[in-house]
C-alpha cells in the first residue's frame, strides 16, 4: 500500500523525503517516485523498483531542495510501472495521492475533451490536470485543491507542491490516513508518524475532508467547505523504531493492542468510499473474480483458521462454493484440478514452505487464477500469485499470530464483497451496510480490548489447568480453533476446539470439573443450540467460561462464567470474539511464565516444510 512524505524547510528535505520512504516500506509498495524544487525548478524522479533506487537516483543528479513530495505507490489503476508511478504532474505542478479515485473516468474525459493529454493509466493524474484545470480560472493553490478534493469521490490523500507558488506545500485527506508534522525548521506530512519521527514528534492528525497548508513558518488546516479549523498537536511517543517494545511487556501483548490500527491500515482502501472495487487486488482482479466458480484457500495454523472463517462468508454472501485446505495436506494429495477455481493462498510472512509449494502445486495443475493475502509484500508468495492483497498489520514480531489473523480476516471480508459484487449478488444497501461495519471495525476491536482486566482474573484460573476445551457454532468454530491454538502454543496448555454439535458424538466424555469448557457465544442464529450443548456440559461438572455478546441472556451461575461482549457484530463478529481469546492465552501464558513470544519449538516464519 502506498504511502505519502511531504516537506517544506530551510535543511535540504531530500533525504527526509527517502528517509520517511523508507520507514513507510513496511506497507508495501511497487514503485517509489518523489518532485522536488530544485533552484526552483521542478525535478521529478521515479522507480518502477525501490526506495534504494530512487535514493540512488537522487544521489546522482545532487538532488537539493527545501520542498518536495514522494511516495510509494501500490498500484490500483494501472500496472506497476515507471509510466504509471507517481508523482503525477500536470505543467509544473506535482502531486502524490493514496487511495482511489473512484470518479475518475467522468473527470479524465471531460478533461481530456479540454485538451488534457494523460500520460498515465492512473485515477491520480485526474486530480494533478483537474488542479492546473483549476488554477486556470485565477483561484489560488490552496483554493484550487479545495475545489478540485470537493469534486472527488473516493479516498485519497495528497500532496501538491508546484513551481508557481514555491513557499507552500497543500495536503488533503479523505478516507487514507494523513498527519502532519511540526517540525523546527519546517513542516512535514506523511501517511503515517514512522516516517516523521525523523525529524519532529510534534504531530497533527488530519481529519475527513481537512485541507492544510504547509509552510516554513507554520501551517493552516480548513474544513472542506473553507472554514479554518484547530487541531490539536499530540506528542507522538512512538518510537523511532516501530518494533521497539514501548509500554508493553511483549510483542504479543503490543501486537494484541494494535490490531485496532492494523486494521484501519489495513482497511484504508474503503476508508472513504461507499463501494468496494476488485482493483484492490490487483489490477487483472475484476475480471479473475467474475470468472471465479468456485474458491479454493489453502494455509497453514492460524491463517488456516481465518480461511475457515471466510468459508461461511463467501459460501453465505458471494454464494461461491468454497473449500478450505491445509496447505501440506494439497501439495501431496491427488486432487482434481478447476481452471475456474481462484486459489486463494494466506500467510502472514508469505515465506510459509507448505503454502508457497502448495500456490506452485495448484498452478502447475493449471490453476492459473492466484491471490495471495500476506503481510509481507515482497515475500515470495505474492511474487509467485497473480493478484495480492498486502494486511498492513505492520511487523509482527511474536510467534503467536494476533493482529496478521484479525487484518487477514478483514482482507477476507473485502474478497466475499468484491466476489458478491462481480457476481451481481450484493446490493447496493447491503453494501452499504457492510462497508459501514467494516469500518467501524476499529472501534470495535478497540471497546473488546478494554475487557482485560476481567480476562485477567479469568487467566489465574486456567493457568492451573492441563487441558481446555473451546466450543463454537458456525463461523465462530473456527474461532474456538484459534483460541485453543493460541492457548497451547504459548502456555503449553493442552486444548482441543470442537463444533459445539460435535460434542457429544466423543469429547462430553472428558468433561469434568478438571476441564475448563470455553465457549464463544455470539447472540446470532446458532445461539439456542450453543446453549443446549452448554447445559451438556454443566449437567457434567464441567465448569464454563463463556464469551457471550450483550443480548445473549445466559445467565451467570455456579460454574457458569461470563464475559459480556458488545453488542452482536453480525458478519464480522468473528473478528472480535478471537481478541478475547488472544488476551487470554497470553494472561495464561503469564502466570505460567513461559517464553510468551519465542514458545518452544516453534519459529515465526516456517520456511521448512
Ligand atoms: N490509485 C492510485 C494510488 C493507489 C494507492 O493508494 N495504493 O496504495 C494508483 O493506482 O496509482
Amino acid at each position: 500500500m502506498c504511502g505519502i512524505v511531504t516537506a517544506i524547510a530551510t535543511r535540504n528535505i531530500v533525504p527526509v523525503l527517502l528517509e520517511g520512504l523508507r520507514k513507510l516500506e513496511y506497507r508495501g509498495y511497487d514503485s517509489a517516485g518523489l518532485a522536488v524544487l530544485h533552484n526552483g525548478e521542478m525535478v521529478r524522479l521515479r522507480s518502477a523498483g525501490r526506495v534504494a533506487e530512487l535514493a540512488s537516483l537522487a544521489d546522482n543528479r545532487q538532488l537539493q531542495a527545501n520542498i518536495g513530495i514522494a511516495h510509494t505507490r501500490w498500484a490500483t489503476h494501472g500496472v506497476p510501472s515507471e509510466r504509471n508511478a507517481h508523482p503525477h504532474v500536470s505543467a509544473g505542478l506535482a502531486v502524490v495521492h493514496n487511495g482511489i479515485i473512484e470518479n475518475f473516468e467522468t473527470i479524465k474525459a471531460d478533461l481530456q475533451a479540454k485538451g488534457y493529454v494523460f500520460e498515465s493509466d492512473t485515477d491520480t493524474e485526474a486530480i494533478a490536470h483537474l488542479l492546473h484545470h483549476k488554477l486556470q480560472s485565477g483561484v489560488d493553490l490552496f483554493e484550487a485543491v479545495r475545489l478540485t478534493t470537493n469534486e472527488l469521490l473516493g479516498a485519497y490523500a495528497i500532496g501538491v507542491v508546484t513551481e508557481a507558488d514555491p513557499f507552500r506545500a497543500i495536503v488533503a485527506r479523505r478516507g487514507s490516513p494523513l498527519l502532519l508534522g511540526v517540525g523546527e525548521d519546517g513542516m512535514y506530512a506523511a501517511s503515517d508518524t514512522a516516517a516523521l519521527l525523523q525529524v519532529t514528534r510534534k504531530v497533527v492528525y488530519l481529519e475527513d475532508g481537512d485541507l492544510a497548508e504547509l509552510r516554513l513558518d507554520g501551517y493552516k488546516v480548513v474544513l472542506a467547505d473553507g472554514t479554518p479549523v484547530e487541531r490539536e498537536v499530540h506528542l507522538s511517543s512512538l518510537s523511532a523504531d516501530a518494533v521497539e517494545l514501548g509500554k508493553y511487556r511483549h510483542y504479543m501483548q503490543k501486537e494484541i493492542f494494535e490490531q485496532p490500527q492494523a486494521l484501519a491500515n489495513t482497511l484504508e482502501m474503503i476508508a472513504g468510499g461507499g463501494s468496494i472495487s476488485a482493483q484492490i487486488f490487483g489490477v487483472s482482479a475484476t475480471e479473475s473474480l467474475a470468472a471465479t466458480r468456485r474458491v479454493l484457500v489453502l494455509a497453514c495454523g492460524t491463517s488456516y483458521h481465518s480461511a475457515l472463517v471466510a468459508r461461511y462468508w463467501i459460501e453465505s454472501i458471494a454464494k461461491i462454493p468454497c473449500t478450505v485446505e491445509i496447505a501440506s495436506e494439497y501439495r501431496y494429495r491427488e486432487s482434481v484440478p478447476d481452471p475456474e477455481t481462484l486459489v486463494v493462498v494466506i500467510s502472514q510472512s508469505g515465506e510459509t514452505a507448505d503454502t508457497l509449494a502448495a500456490l506452485k502445486h495448484a498452478k502447475s495443475l493449471g490453476m492459473s487464477k492466484t491471490l495471495a493475502i500476506c503481510n509481507v509484500p515482497e515475500s515470495a508468495i505474492v511474487r509467485e500469485a497473480a493478484l495480492r492483497f498486502i494486511t498492513r498489520a505492520g511487523p509482527e514480531i511474536g510467534v503467536a499470530s494476533t493482529k496478521a489473523f484479525t487484518t487477514q480476516l478483514a482482507a477476507l471480508a473485502l474478497l466475499t464483497l468484491a466476489l458478491a459484487k462481480q457476481h451481481g449478488r450484493l446490493s447496493a444497501e447491503d453494501e452499504t451496510r457492510y462497508l459501514t461495519a467494516l469500518r467501524h471495525l476499529p472501534v470495535a476491536v478497540a471497546k473488546v480490548l478494554e475487557l482485560e482486566p476481567q480476562i485477567e482474573q479469568w487467566a489465574q484460573k486456567f493457568s492451573g489447568k492441563q487441558h481446555a476445551l473451546f466450543l463454537g457454532r458456525g463461523r465462530h468454530w473456527p474461532i474456538a480453533m484459534e483460541g485453543a491454538l493460541k492457548l497451547k502454543e504459548i502456555s503449553y496448555i493442552h486444548a482441543e476446539s470442537y463444533a459445539a454439535g460435535e460434542l457429544k458424538h466423543g469429547p462430553l466424555a472428558l468433561v469434568d470439573k478438571e476441564m475448563p469448557v470455553i465457549a464463544i457465544a455470539p447472540a446470532d442464529e446458532l445461539l439456542e443450540k450453543l446453549k443446549s450443548n452448554l447445559q451438556e456440559v454443566r449437567a457434567r461438572g464441567g465448569e464454563l467460561y463463556v464469551f457471550a455478546d450483550a443480548g445473549s441472556e445466559i445467565p451467570e451461575s455456579e460454574g457458569v462464567h461470563i464475559l459480556h461482549m458488545p453488542e452482536h457484530y453480525g458478519m464480522l463478529s468473528p473478528v472480535l470474539h478471537v481478541i478475547p481469546l488472544q488476551l487470554l492465552s497470553y494472561h495464561a501464558a503469564l502466570v505460567k511464565g513461559t517464553d510468551v513470544d519465542k514458545p518452544r519449538n516453534l519459529a515465526k516464519s516456517v520456511t521448512v516444510e
